[in-house]
């Protein structure tokens, strides 16, 4: 099939997808069946790359990022994951994939405290291993100048369990919640997937692409493994 849509997406030495943000995309794109292709770039090559398309720069983070598009059709080009999951759902309704609900706020709003200190210091270090020495180089240089110390620093096994114990109450909780609707269905709102599944099951692939020991322990949580394993149709096409 043609594709409709060009993804730009984030290069690892896997060769597949391993960012959460676009995964959320990606999950989006398969589950709708959009015929898409992939664009991989090297973390230094993001910026030159979509200014070059005329993307707008975002005003606060990195000025350019990943995921972006372009619908080829309308040749519509976006960036950021929020515009273009509701560009998505605008143009490509069918099957429609509610994009947020009150249960959902509340996942995402918990989800985000444990984030943090996961990717923060559990995988950032760990995420060197599969960049190509161009992207590491870039991702040392600009994560260190974030941090204040090397990034070897944060694989300190006492800091992480103290790490693993700040958002053990926050993982089982938010876990808890993901089983609201258990009885209706294996998603979040039951029996058809939600934006809040693909948030999480996007998450859960990012971390299983760096590091599949802090995955197990990741869906070892309630609700984790089971959100996890029903969005995994939709994640065949990785690359
Ligand atoms: N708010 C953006 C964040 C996307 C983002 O941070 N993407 C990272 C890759 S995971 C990126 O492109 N970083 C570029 C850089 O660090 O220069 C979104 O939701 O799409």
């Amino acid at each position: 099939m043609e594709p409709e849509i060009v993804l730009y997406d984030l290069a690892c030495t896997k060769n597949i997808c391993f960012s959460p943000v676009v995964w959320r995309i990606r999950l989006m794109l398969n589950y709708k069946g959009i015929p898409y292709r992939t664009v991989f770039l090297e973390f230094p090559d993001i910026e030159p790359t979509l200014k070059e398309l005329g993307l707008t720069p975002a005003t606060s983070g990195p000025h350019y990022t990943v995921p972006s598009i372009h619908h080829l059709s309308s040749n519509t080009y976006l960036m950021g994951s929020e515009l273009i999951a509701e560009f998505l759902e605008s143009i490509y309704p069918d099957p429609t994939l509610p994009l947020t609900s009150e249960l959902g706020r509340e996942i995402a709003t918990r989800a985000r405290s444990v984030i943090g200190p996961v990717f923060g210091r559990l995988i950032m270090p760990r995420e060197l291993n599969i960049l190509s020495p161009r992207s590491q180089e870039y991702f040392r240089r600009t994560r260190e100048a974030t941090i204040g110390h090397t990034l070897e620093n944060l694989l300190d096994p006492e800091k992480e369990e103290k790490a693993w114990s700040s958002v053990h109450d926050d993982i089982t909780v938010t876990g808890e919640l993901m089983l609201t609707n258990k009885k209706k269905g294996p998603f979040v709102l039951g029996a058809s997937p939600s934006g809040t599944d693909f948030f999480i099951a996007g998450f859960l692939q990012s971390v299983r692409t760096v590091d599949e020991e802090v995955f197990l322990r990741m869906t070892s949580y309630p609700g984790h493994g089971d959100i996890y394993t029903a969005c995994l149709p939709y994640m065949e096409k990785n690359d």
